[in-house]
């Protein structure tokens, strides 16, 4: 039974942690910068504060921040938004500040951090801090940890960053809606000293999956296993950009997952060493050598590597149906089957009708495919050669020398010196 003395204590407690918002915070709300691209940002240097050597998020950006008595002040808007996931489909989804996932939010060990969150969903919401070690009442669980923030109110989450490393946040209100919608975002807390574990180039993203029908916009939310779109920071290939990087930068890539599967993300042409989980750092005694890591559910790995091979090198995840398009993957096999006489027949009925597989299904990488509207084929992107036949969670690490140190444009293809290509045999 609840007491009042309960009551008022809970209250209490309530007001030390998440609180809602007087109205002489609400007087000073930070700005709430608003993002309307999905192209990758560059890397947010600080102006004040403490110094460190930013990420860049892919496809995303960092939220900027305003320092205020000695706390560095976020505002973070949970709302409805419309995100390209590549070219020629868009997804309505939930996210904050403007895209989903929301901006990556950086800070340095020993920070005293306040973030507004103002809930402009229909419904409440919360926001959980995964993996950062705060006190209970800021952990932001909806009903254990705090009340839900109700639609059109704005919370306030206080903490001290103890520890340097990758996190994540995202809700702990109707969790499963508000993820399979697209809520989510990274967080980085540098070390104090910015030389450790410094790196040259330094990228974040996080491993999501939706399921939307081909021709709609809204993802199902109650799915399971059967998600259509594997994405990256809700971008698929060809949508989403290439890791540009220096030959002979040092490079660290973080991931996080926050879909219902593992992924095992491999890089081409490196081994590499994973330096960094959502629990901390790895020990330099601990790491070993890798070239595919597997990223489990709600878990983040960092690997680093040097860049000393130039070149345009794959990176994607391993599991093969992750690195398709939505459309497609129902069809039958069709390898062996002599379809001439099928198609002969059913071409005097439906003129266009073409019989594919036959020798396989890479003649659908090279084919333009009549797709309904606001969606994606199964296999696309035009490299160099060719079709790259690709598609979901696959993207290019694009190793170039001679780049200045903040250049992370697209430098178009590799060009491979004489005599380094793969050739038919004479
Ligand atoms: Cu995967």
């Amino acid at each position: 039974m609840t007491t009042r003395r309960d009551f008022l204590r809970n209250s209490a407690a309530a007001a030390l942690g998440a609180a809602l918002v007087s109205r002489a915070q609400a007087a000073s709300l930070p700005e709430a910068p608003i993002q309307g691209s999905a192209a990758t940002q560059p890397p947010f240097r600080p102006t004040e504060g403490r110094p460190y050597n930013p990420v860049v998020t892919l496809n995303g950006w960092t939220l900027p921040w305003r320092m205020k008595d000695g706390w560095k002040e976020f505002h973070l808007i949970a709302e409805p938004v419309v995100r390209e996931i590549a070219p020629g489909m868009k997804a309505h989804l939930w996210g904050y500040n403007g895209q989903s996932p929301g901006p990556t939010i950086e800070c340095v060990e020993g920070d005293k951090v306040r973030i507004f969150v103002t809930n402009k969903l229909p419904e409440h919401t919360t926001i959980h801090w995964h993996g950062i070690l705060l006190p209970n009442g800021m952990d932001g669980v909806g009903g254990l940890n705090q009340p839900q923030i109700p639609s059109g109110k704005t919370y306030v989450y206080e903490f001290v960053m103890k520890k340097s490393g990758t996190f994540k946040y995202h809700p702990h209100a109707d969790e499963m809606v508000q993820m399979a919608m697209g809520m989510m975002g990274f967080i980085v807390v540098h070390p104090r000293d910015p030389t450790q574990h410094g790196v040259d180039r330094d990228f974040v993203f996080l491993i999501n999956a939706y399921d939307i029908d081909p021709g709609s916009y809204t993802p199902r939310v109650a799915t399971m296993t059967e998600f259509n779109l594997w994405t990256w920071n809700s971008r698929a290939f060809p949508g989403i950009d290439p890791l540009v990087i220096g030959k002979g930068d040092r490079v660290r890539i973080r991931m996080g997952n926050l879909t219902m599967t593992s992924h095992p993300i491999h890089l081409h042409g490196y081994d590499f060493s994973v330096t960094c989980t959502d629990g901390g750092w790895v020990p330099p005694s601990a790491q070993w050598p890798e070239v595919t890591i597997d990223v489990p559910v709600g878990g983040m790995r960092a690997f680093e590597f040097v860049a000393d091979e130039p070149g345009d090198w794959a990176f994607h995840c391993h599991k093969s149906h992750h690195t398709m398009g939505p459309m497609g993957h129902q069809v039958p096999t069709m390898i062996g089957v002599e379809q001439r006489g099928v198609a002969a027949r059913i071409n005097q009925l439906i003129p266009e009708y073409m019989t594919m597989g036959e020798k396989g299904m890479a003649d659908m990488g090279a084919m333009e495919m009549p797709l309904p509207a606001n969606t994606l084929p199964m296999m696309t992107g035009q490299g160099p050669f060719g079709p790259i036949e690709m598609g979901g969670m696959f993207t290019v690490v694009k190793v170039r020398e001679g780049l200045a140190r903040n250049d992370y444009n697209d430098p178009g293809w590799y060009q491979h010196p004489r005599g380094t290509v793969a050739y038919e045999a004479a």
